[in-house]
């Protein structure tokens, strides 16, 4: 394989998707060498059939909104690889939504999925609807319109979606009621589900927590630990949210957290008060990062990213690409010491070469938020056997998944030098087993 030929052939046949072309060329870039010591994988175009989701549902989804104006959106199910279990992954409303940006997101999930060590396929889906300002039951029709077209495309050994941006605890019960209804079973098809109704414990605190797991291991291989660490966080959603909870459990400090419109920063740190309000605003609320900055007077920076402001570590924990060369030249320039992805994908190339070239700790997205599908993973388990674990269980599970996903990474990735190259030890430890995976089933 020629890494470059495989993404120029990838990018005339399927033009303007973007960040599905980004996500693609840091996989092929970092696992050429290793592939091309397996013969047999050229052999029968490996690459193309990891590249190319396995399918993709469009849909139209038509609602009511409490006016009575009748609206459309689009949704969307990309089935990316299901060779190491069922497809798996969450579901995303946001304006920016399409097809593209789930293609890349269902690409990069397949290599998560796989470094979890448990035994799922990759997925991602959506819709272009912005739940912002929206009421509860506008959310609601739509999630359930939503369901109407989705349902006959998952179920439980099929395809098991969850939350994302815009999807959490609220979306993922109406589509479970929705879906319910029209299947007439009971089953873990979605995770995310709420305790009463097949939910595991842990699993909304489980991407936050577990990439502070991940940077606890990184940081232990230069005998460093979190212990007055000041934190970046951006974002102020679910990932942010549990991220800033463990921060602050292992004695760190957060001084930032944002929004779509803006960040916060509090240079005496955001305690366990100030983060229950910022819980309340966003969770019950569904206000502004702004009116932390009025309640607490500290600054609040209109349309800008943290990423500016002097930390030892930063987190970034909203979306795709928030991150870009010149935060990265900024965060080095202020003495960073390591960036750990809560977000999929946040930091741009540029970033990412930056945060390498100064050899400082660098996680990407794929293995530092893998603790939240891993635990979407340990719910798809209780569900089976029709058991909930504690949540002491739950904890140690994922602690022990996030350790192994570092030794994965510390395997594959170690350079020369002895610096551990992450994103190429993630990329090559997760694409192995699906590799093998797919080898062993034939041409499918
Ligand atoms: P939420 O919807 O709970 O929160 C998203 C946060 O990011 C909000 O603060 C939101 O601001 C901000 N945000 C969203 N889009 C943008 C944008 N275009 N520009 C600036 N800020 C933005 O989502 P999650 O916390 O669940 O997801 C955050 C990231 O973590 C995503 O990249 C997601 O893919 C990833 N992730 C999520 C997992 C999960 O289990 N939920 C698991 C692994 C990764 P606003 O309120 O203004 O919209
Ligand atoms: O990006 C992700 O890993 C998620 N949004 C969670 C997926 C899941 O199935 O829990």
């Amino acid at each position: 394989m020629n890494a470059a030929n495989v993404l120029e052939d990838l990018k005339r046949r399927f033009p303007n998707e973007p960040e599905y072309h980004q996500a693609v060329e840091e996989v092929l870039s970092t696992i050429e060498e290793e592939y091309n010591k397996h013969p047999e994988f050229d052999k029968v175009n490996l690459v193309e059939r990891l590249c190319i989701p396995d399918r993709v549902y469009q849909f139209r989804v038509t609602w009511v909104d409490d006016e009575g104006n009748i609206r459309t959106n689009m949704g969307y199910r990309v089935q990316h690889n299901n060779a190491i279990g069922p497809y798996k992954g969450g579901i995303r409303f946001h304006a920016s939504v399409n097809l593209g940006i789930l293609k890349f997101l269902a690409f990069e999930q397949t290599f998560k999925n796989s470094l979890t060590t448990l035994p799922m396929g990759g997925g991602k889906g959506g819709s272009d609807f912005s739940p912002r300002g929206k009421s509860n039951a506008e959310v609601m029709r739509f999630c359930q319109a939503f369901m109407l077209e989705l349902w006959r495309h998952i179920g439980p050994e099929t395809d098991v979606p969850a939350g994302d941006i815009g999807v959490g605890g609220r979306e993922v019960g109406y589509m479970f009621g929705m879906y319910k209804k029209l299947t007439r079973e009971f089953t873990g098809t979605l995770t995310g589900k709420g305790l009463e109704f097949g939910g595991s414990l842990i699993r909304p605190e489980a991407t936050g927590y577990g990439n502070i797991y991940f940077l606890q291991e990184m940081l232990k291989t230069r005998g460093e630990d979190l212990k007055g660490k000041v934190c970046l966080i951006s974002g102020s959603g679910n990932v942010a949210q549990y991220t800033a909870e463990k921060v602050l459990e292992l004695g760190g400090k957060v001084v930032t957290m944002s929004d779509s419109d803006g960040y916060i920063y509090d240079p005496d740190g955001i305690d366990r008060e100030k983060l229950d309000y910022i819980m309340e605003l966003k969770n019950l609320y569904r206000g502004r990062i702004r009116e932390y900055a009025e309640k607490y007077g500290c600054k609040y920076v209109a349309g800008a990213k943290p990423w500016g402001e002097k930390a030892d570590i930063a987190l970034p924990s909203a979306t795709q690409n928030e991150l870009n060369g010149d935060h990265a030249r900024q965060l080095v320039a202020n003495g960073v010491i390591a960036v750990s992805e809560g977000a999929n994908m946040p930091s741009t190339p540029e970033a990412i070469r930056v945060f390498q070239e100064a050899k400082i700790l660098y996680a990407p997205g794929k293995a530092a938020n893998a603790g939240g599908v891993s635990v979407s993973g340990l719910e798809m388990t209780q569900n089976s056997i029709k058991l909930g674990w504690t949540k002491e269980e739950v904890d140690e599970r994922l602690k022990s998944i996030m350790k192994n996903i570092h030794e994965a990474c510390v395997k594959y990735g170690t350079e020369p030098d002895g610096y551990i190259n992450y994103v190429k030890g993630a990329n090559v430890a997760g694409f192995m087993k699906v590799a093998k995976a797919m080898m062993a089933q034939g041409i499918v």
